[in-house]
């Protein structure tokens, strides 16, 4: 058959792939085995999703990227039918080993792997209905569409329909799966799982939320430029796409919005992810390179600026002048979303006490909305300690490094924030937090009242936010919004907390897997002793500090903090000294 062909011509050419912090990433050169087999085991994994109840098919998603990576890796992360990055790690055991079976071959005992068997039951016969649904996008790099044609050529070998989304960026293949199923998120209007839904969405719900800031304010019609480093990727072409499609939204009972978005490093104008994007500014601390016309950089208005990543999922904000830089990481997403969250759940709280009052009518069955926060070790310990302080120290959680973690954890709250430090993050919203919403519409509705200011607000933000993952034009969008309602500019928002003085390192090590730590990364398990000499470190230099093997580069992590810079710069030195 076409698939078996293709699984000999494209023979594994590592003796192990891993699955990473997110998915399977490498050197190019070696992917193309690793996305024939991802494709096959899509096809296979699929027909055991289908509820069989009739509703609308289920969908998954396929996404070629490597991410932050620079331009000769490349990789594959994995959209499950939830919409949400696949984190069962039953199935990620299965697909590895998939992907490592030889599978040209019976192994040792003479059976053969399960879904070779599956392959070879397969009949020829592709006519309808299609044996499998799944959506794929792939980023800028020159080796994607090849790769990602590789995986097109192995579904339909397989009966299976491919909903190509081209260049994409990864949320917004998340976006596709996560709203093929209309009833993810309670809405008036179905949204459509496809780029053009995702651009209205964004748009739409952007604007309402600035409107709640018109009606707060009114001398605030001077606009703003924000500078946005796309690190030279997708994300160009994406808050491109945004910008025209909000240019349509506008209309005269629609005021326009107060921020010009100034995009520079587009895929054509440098390396990507190269001394730019979001994990050169936060790891180095500096602006990143604008590509287009160095010379003149000094000409770019630097003050309000933000950073994505090379598949547009992480974001970061900077501000430079001529003798300041700083950086507001995912920390302080964190912390700039769970303020304003907070104030909008009193102020609805307080809203609705009011006019259930005023009703004569007090019942308290709307119950409480649990806002927390997810971070991991990476966290800056003041981003933590000041989290604990407003949301209450058991609303604040530390997970293992990776979306997959962080979302889940995220989820054990009726409104979970989270953000890893390097901008990776978003909000999810529980059953309990629709409910909340929907009583203190009807409350209102029934009394013939105004919506009150928090309420328009809230019942926005679900519709803004990328549930299903980790969105920088979302968060872009999320960010401005907020700061634009608050009046505040980086600088107020950067006053906040002072970070302490941190230092991130990577290690080249022979063999970075003999690295474990525990449930969320914070304590070293092997090799031997290692923990114990970075207990004595962190006494000695009164800091924190962590190491584990990077899940998606070969080199050992090394996080150090404390409280003046040269104890963590000291501290840092030691603990890479004890695993070296
Ligand atoms: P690794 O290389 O496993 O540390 C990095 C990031 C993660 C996550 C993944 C996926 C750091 C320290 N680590 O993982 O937070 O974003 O990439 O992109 O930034
Ligand atoms: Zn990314």
């Amino acid at each position: 058959s076409e698939v078996l062909r293709l699984l000999e011509k494209y023979p594994p050419r590592l003796p192990r792939y891993a699955y990473g912090t997110a998915g399977f990433r490498y050197d190019a050169t070696v992917m193309d085995a690793v996305l024939v087999r991802v494709a096959v085991f899509c096809a296979w994994w699929y027909p055991q999703l289908q509820a069989g109840n009739g509703t609308a098919p289920e969908t998954i998603g396929i996404m070629v990227t490597a991410s932050h990576n620079d331009e000769s890796y490349n990789g594959v992360k994995l959209v499950a039918p939830n919409g949400e990055i696949l984190a069962d790690p039953i199935v990620q055991g299965q697909l590895t080993d998939w992907v490592n079976s030889d599978s040209t071959e019976s192994n040792q005992a003479g059976s053969k792997h399960p879904i070779r068997v599956w392959i070879e039951q397969q009949s020829t016969n592709t006519k309808s209905p299609p044996t499998c649904i799944i959506h794929i996008g792939h980023d800028t790099r020159s080796h994607s569409p090849s790769l990602t044609e590789l995986a097109v050529k192995t579904i339909r070998a397989l009966g299976g329909q491919v909903i190509h989304h081209g260049v994409a960026t990864t949320p917004l293949l998340h976006h596709a799966v996560f709203h093929q199923n209309p009833q993810r998120v309670p809405s008036m209007i179905p949204i459509r799982p496809d780029a053009v839904g995702y651009y209205q969405l964004l748009s739409w719900s952007y604007l309402a939320l600035l409107q709640t800031a018109a009606a707060q304010d009114s001398n605030s019609n001077t606009t703003k430029r924000l500078v946005v480093d796309c690190a030279c990727g997708v994300g160009y072409p994406s808050v491109k796409l945004f910008q025209s499609t909000l240019q349509g939204v506008i209309s005269p009972t629609c005021p326009a919005a107060p921020t010009e978005f100034y995009c520079i490093n587009g895929p054509t104008h440098g390396p990507l992810n190269e001394n730019c994007g979001s994990e050169h500014v936060q790891k180095s601390m500096a602006a990143p390179q604008w590509y287009r016309d160095e010379s003149n950089s000094d000409a770019l208005p630097w003050e309000y600026c933000a950073a994505v990543d090379g598949d547009a999922d992480r974001i970061v904000f900077f501000h430079k002048n001529s003798h300041e830089f700083f950086l507001l990481d995912g920390d302080k997403i964190t912390v700039l979303i769970c303020e304003f969250l907070q104030a909008q759940v009193a102020a609805l709280k307080q809203a609705c006490q009011e006019q259930q009052q005023q009703g004569g009518n007090i019942n308290n069955s709307m119950g409480q909305l649990t806002l927390g926060a997810v971070q991991t070790a990476y966290a800056n310990g003041a981003s933590t300690k000041y989290l604990k302080n407003i949301l209450g120290s058991d609303n604040v959680l530390i997970a293992k490094t990776g979306v997959q973690h962080v979302h889940h954890a995220a989820k054990s709250f009726d409104i979970g924030v989270y953000f890893e430090a390097n901008g990776h993050g978003t909000v999810v919203f529980g059953p309990q937090f629709y409910s909340y919403i929907a009583q203190a519409e009807a409350l209102f509705m029934a009394a013939e009242s105004p919506r009150p200011l928090s309420l328009q607000r809230l019942r926005v933000l679900p519709a803004l936010i990328n549930q299903a993952v980790g969105d920088a034009v979302s968060d872009l969008l999320l960010v401005d919004a907020i700061l634009h309602i608050k009046g505040w500019d980086l600088k107020a928002w950067n006053q906040l907390y002072s970070d302490m003085p941190s230092r991130m390192s990577k290690l080249k090590v022979t063999d970075r897997n003999v690295v474990k730590t525990n449930e969320n990364d914070t304590i070293c398990l092997a090799p031997e002793n290692v923990q114990e000499e970075l207990n004595a470190a962190m006494k000695e230099w009164n800091g924190r500090c962590f190491v584990r093997a990077s899940g998606t580069e070969d080199v050992v992590r090394v996080y150090a903090e404390a409280e003046t810079r040269d104890a963590a710069d000291q501290l840092s030195a030691k603990a890479e000294y004890i695993v070296h």
